[in-house]
């Protein structure tokens, strides 16, 4: 009854422009964040955390340092502090609904940002907002297809294992490749979304395949930058001796392909935060949404980089 009453106190407020609840306090949202794995990881965490500070929202946040339990964790304590609504970026795709049970039993509302569960029951978050992973994953393998004129070798950089935005970045590439047999897939590996890894596992990949890699697609920009290193330090040119093609499209990559070592970059927008925040007033005034918020990206190459990275926002 108190959230009802609650709710139906925002609905009035957010018809007069301020949303708050009883006597007006600010809304409190808690965000289960992954990490900080890499620099779009931190431009989320920015836009998140600005947008609450314009909006006057009393934002609780937690770094989960990528473990899945630790977000497990968050969200059990977000629950107990009794918040207005949960903001979750799902390092995983699975293992989500015991603890979403318990915040629908606890009437709170869930966004999912920046990543997608695997749940029979959707009824558990309201809606996901995400970019189209399978979409940038097929971008990615067309470029690599014209490139490379439908013949070459490929090695793949993957996210996070079981992470939604890895496992449908892999299938977008593998689908649109499977139409073009002469192009390759040497091998892939998980670089887990980090500079680290991706330059380890690129020095491996070249140890073992040298020059017959002729295209590197990591599925961020940290891994690819990882993999530029890696390139360049055995002794190859990046971007001109092996192509690289990643997805984030970050400032960081857009001064690589400014620099010559990056050749494309797909992009994937990072600023949800006033997003996030206008969807879940919605949700929690009862309005209707969509169950996925899809944000639009396309693809960038080296030759558009310089007019372009100036303009950029993250
Ligand atoms: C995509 C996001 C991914 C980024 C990586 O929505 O989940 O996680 O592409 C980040 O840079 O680590």
């Amino acid at each position: 009854m108190k959230k009802f009453a609650a709710a139906l106190a925002c609905l009035c407020a957010l018809l007069c422009g301020s949303c708050a609840f009883g006597d007006d306090k600010p809304l409190v949202v808690g965000f289960a964040q992954i990490g900080a794995e890499s620099g779009w990881r931190t431009a989320e965490t920015d836009s998140v955390l600005s947008a609450a500070k314009e909006l006057g929202i009393d934002l609780k946040f937690s770094d989960a340092q990528q473990k899945q339990e630790n977000q497990i964790k968050a969200i059990r304590s977000f629950i107990a502090q009794g918040v207005d609504g949960i903001l979750l970026a799902p390092v995983v795709e699975t293992g989500w609904e015991p603890v979403l049970n318990e915040a629908k039993k606890a009437g709170i509302p869930v966004i999912l940002l920046d990543r997608g569960i695997v749940t029979d029951d959707d009824s558990l978050y309201v809606c996901k907002i995400t970019s189209d992973f399978v979409f940038e994953g097929r971008e990615a393998a067309k470029w690599v297809v014209k490139e490379l004129n439908g013949k070459g070798n490929v090695v793949q950089l993957q996210g996070t294992p079981g992470a939604s935005a890895a496992l449908e970045r892999q299938k977008g590439f593998e689908e649109e490749l499977a139409q073009h047999p002469d192009v390759k897939i040497l091998e892939s590996q998980t670089g887990d979304f980090t500079m680290e890894l991706g330059k380890q596992v690129m020095e491996a990949f070249l140890k073992k395949y040298g020059k017959d890699i002729q295209v590197v697609y990591a599925h961020n920009d940290d891994m690819g930058l990882g993999a530029v290193q890696a390139i360049r330090e055995a002794g190859f040119k990046p971007g001109t001796d092996i192509k690289v093609i990643t997805i984030d499209a970050t400032k960081h990559a857009f001064q690589a392909m400014v620099d010559g070592d990056i050749n494309a970059v797909v992009e994937c927008n990072p600023l949800l935060g006033p997003l996030a925040f206008e969807t879940l007033k919605k949700a929690i005034a009862g309005e209707a949404l969509e169950k996925w918020i899809v944000q639009k990206d396309e693809l960038f190459e080296m030759s558009q980089a310089a007019e372009l990275i100036g303009l950029r926002k993250y």
